[in-house]
Order: structure tokens, then C-alpha cells, then sequence
């Protein structure tokens, strides 16, 4: 089963959406595999955006991940970065489409709420720097066999 690593970050924990969001991947039929709410040292920030770390909003970034915590996740289903990053919407929230986390729940794109990896090989890679494998549990929704064909 595929997996990816979702973040909802300090503004979204902060403004009590980590049961919506949470409920909006539930009700698509994704499994929730680990989860922790936690604050993100600077080390994890770097390792977690190293592709942005010489932008110029890097500096503004780091502080808005560090100034409270985030809830980290894994989640797991067939096809489930692309379906995550659907149901995420579009990194700008002003171009984020009504129906989508980031469309009906953000507006800024320094404030857009949630982190959802890109592809598997970023998934595998996130999931390592925040995870240890035993941190991830094996079950069974009990829905699993009316999910999928
Ligand atoms: P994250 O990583 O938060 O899910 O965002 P995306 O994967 O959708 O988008 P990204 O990597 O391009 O951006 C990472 C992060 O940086 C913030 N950001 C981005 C910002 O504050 N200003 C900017 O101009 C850009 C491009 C938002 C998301």
C-alpha cells in the first residue's frame, strides 16, 4: 500500500483544524497510520524544505513552522500522494479550488495550513525525518473491502 507524509502546520493546529482535516482524509477512505502533534526543531525544518532552504522566504518559512506545533502524519491507500495532494488544493490558497483544504480553509500562501508530499520518493524521504518505522502500525479498517474493488 502506497504511503505519504502529511503535515498540518502550527496555524492550522492553532485555529482547531486538525479534526476537520483529519475527518476530510477519513471520509475519502484513507488510513491514518502514524501520528504525532510535535514541535519541529530546526534540524527537521532544514531536512523537511532542503529544496528551499536559499529562497528568499526560507527565513519566514522556518519561523512560521517553529512558532508552535504541528501535527504530523502518515497515511496510507492506494494512489495516496496524488489523492492527498487533491484534496490538499494548490500550494497558493488564492488559487485553490473551492472543495479543497487550502481552498476552503486558507488564504495566504505564508498561512496555507497543511504539507503534503509531491511524489512517492519525497514521501519515503519526509516520512524518515519525522518517523522511525516502529512508529508506523499495521491494521485494518474495518471498510477496507467496500474501498476498493
Ligand atoms: P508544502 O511543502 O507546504 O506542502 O507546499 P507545496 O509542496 O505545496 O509547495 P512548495 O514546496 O512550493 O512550497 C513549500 C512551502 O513554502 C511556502 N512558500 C512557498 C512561501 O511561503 N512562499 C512562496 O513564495 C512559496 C513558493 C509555502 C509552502
Amino acid at each position: 500500500m502506497d504511503r505519504t507524509f502529511v503535515m498540518i502546520k502550527p496555524d492550522g493546529v492553532a485555529r482547531g483544524l486538525v479534526g476537520t482535516i483529519i475527518s476530510r482524509m477519513e471520509n475519502k477512505g484513507l488510513k491514518l497510520v502514524a501520528a504525532k502533534l510535535d514541535r519541529l526543531p530546526e534540524s527537521r525544518v532544514a531536512e523537511q524544505y532542503r529544496e528551499h532552504l536559499e529562497k528568499p522566504f526560507f527565513p519566514g518559512l522556518k519561523a512560521y513552522i517553529m512558532s508552535g506545533p504541528c501535527m504530523l502524519m502518515v497515511w496510507e491507500g492506494n494512489g495516496v500522494v496524488g489523492i492527498a495532494r487533491s484534496l490538499i488544493g494548490a500550494t497558493n490558497p488564492t488559487e485553490a479550488a473551492p472543495g479543497t483544504i487550502r481552498g476552503d480553509l486558507a488564504l495566504d500562501i505564508g498561512r496555507n495550513v497543511i504539507h503534503g508530499s509531491d511524489s512517492p520518493a519525497s514521501a519515503e524521504r519526509e516520512i524518515g525525518i519525522h518517523f522511525s518505522a516502529r512508529d508506523l502500525v499495521d491494521y485494518t479498517r474495518c471498510d477496507e473491502s467496500l474501498l476498493y474493488e
